[in-house]
């Protein structure tokens, strides 16, 4: 609290170049301007801009991220802030979307194209991966994926270094490894994979690519990022054993909330026999 105020009138009275006051400690003042930034990027709403609401957002970050809300920088934040992440807002600027347009697929049937592949990985891997990852999305809901060769899909799918075609240039090893647009018309609903993060299956070197089409997809079919660190959805990737993976409850509410739940047999069944007539 004292770091912030100091921070702020720091801040006011020198511009950007300031000197960094004694109490900040450890964290350099590149360190404070990467936290402004970071702060700035995903925690900026259309009406407070200003440096003045740094403890605010700070706040907003740590509720989101459920830790202790006292508003003052620490070290549990800084590493956070260094894990990669998605740099979509974790919270809307109020009053408007970040995408115009729809927010779900309209059809029950959404379709999707790999169109380019990565080397690093076999093209029929790739495939797998990728349908296995749909699937895990599509027995929860009333969605159905229809792959298709060629021509439009409501998904496309594709590997990119650096600038690739879209306002989001990827970053080179590291940083972004992904990123999908909202579902909607053109790019919406479309999930590109940096090329220069290493891909593979397993977890014990490089990025596990099924974790990852799996988020990916999270974000083309609507979801927003979650606070529930089991979540798919959560907004860092961390190494885990991908034996078992699987969609958490969490992942798992929010997109029935989006596209309800798919009744299967036994579930017909079960009522039909349960229900007097
Ligand atoms: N990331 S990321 C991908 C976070 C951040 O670090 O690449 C995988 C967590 C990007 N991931 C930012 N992101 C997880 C994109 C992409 O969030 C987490 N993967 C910003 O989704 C858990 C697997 C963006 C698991 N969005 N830029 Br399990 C749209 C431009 C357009
Ligand atoms: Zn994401
Ligand atoms: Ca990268
Ligand atoms: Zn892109």
């Amino acid at each position: 609290m004292q770091f912030v105020v100091l921070f702020t009138v720091g801040f006011l009275t020198s511009g950007f170049s300031l000197p960094m006051p004694r109490e900040a400690g450890e964290i350099s003042e590149k360190q404070w301007k990467e936290a402004q930034n970071y702060l700035n990027n995903f925690y900026a709403s259309d009406t407070e801009k200003e440096l003045s609401n740094f403890e605010d957002k700070i706040k907003k970050m740590q509720r989101f991220f459920g830790l202790s809300i006292t508003g003052v920088m620490n070290p549990n934040i800084m590493e956070i802030m260094k894990q990669p992440r998605c740099g979509l807002p974790d919270i809307a600027p109020s009053g408007f979307t970040l995408f115009p347009g729809p927010r779900k697929w309209t059809s029950k049937i959404v379709t999707y194209r790999i169109a380019i592949y990565t080397n690093q990985l076999r093209h029929s891997r790739v495939d797998s991966i990728v349908y296995r990852a749909f699937n895990m999305w599509s027995r929860e809901t009333t969605l159905y994926f229809k792959r298709v060769p060629r021509g439009p899909a409501d998904i496309i799918i594709r590997f990119a270094r650096r600038a690739h075609g879209d306002n989001y240039p990827f970053d080179g090893p590291g940083g972004t490894l992904a990123h999908a647009f909202t579902p909607g018309p053109d790019i919406g609903g479309d999930a590109h994979f940096d090329d220069d993060e290493k891909w593979t299956e397993g977890y014990k070197s490089g990025i596990n690519l099924p974790f990852v089409v799996t988020h990916e997809l999270g974000h083309s079919l609507g979801l927003s990022h979650s606070s529930n660190p089991n979540a798919v959805m959560y907004p860092t990737y961390n190494k885990n054993d991908p034996w078992d993976f699987q969609l958490s409850q969490d992942d798992i509410r929010r997109i029935q909330q989006l596209y309800g739940k798919k009744r299967n047999v036994w579930d017909i069944y079960y009522r039909e026999e349960n229900t007097p007539s």
